[in-house]
């Protein structure tokens, strides 16, 4: 096999894809499927209190600049050993 194991006690290991259909929005379905993919635990519970930290005007998406920026902040604060590409 030649994939590459993941570098389990590296922060910032893993790119986390969130934006899985690409339109420009990260739903709090899409943050918990790309945190579960990354092997991270308790995926739904993580989404679920990263959106209610990250998700400002309550639109149930992830879907402006600041949301992003933001998002990208508390991933690294989680230290959920992934990085948002
Ligand atoms: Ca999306």
């Amino acid at each position: 096999m030649s994939r590459a194991a993941p570098h389990r006690g590296r922060f910032k290991g893993l790119p986390l894809k969130v934006d899985a259909d690409n339109d420009g929005k990260i739903t709090k379905e899409e943050l918990r499927d790309a945190l579960k993919a990354a092997g991270v635990e308790f995926p739904a519970m993580k989404a679920m209190l990263a959106m209610r930290h990250i998700d400002i005007d309550d639109s149930g998406a992830i879907d402006n600049e600041q949301e992003k920026k933001k998002l990208i902040k508390y991933v690294a604060q989680e230290k959920w050993n992934v990085h948002v590409d």
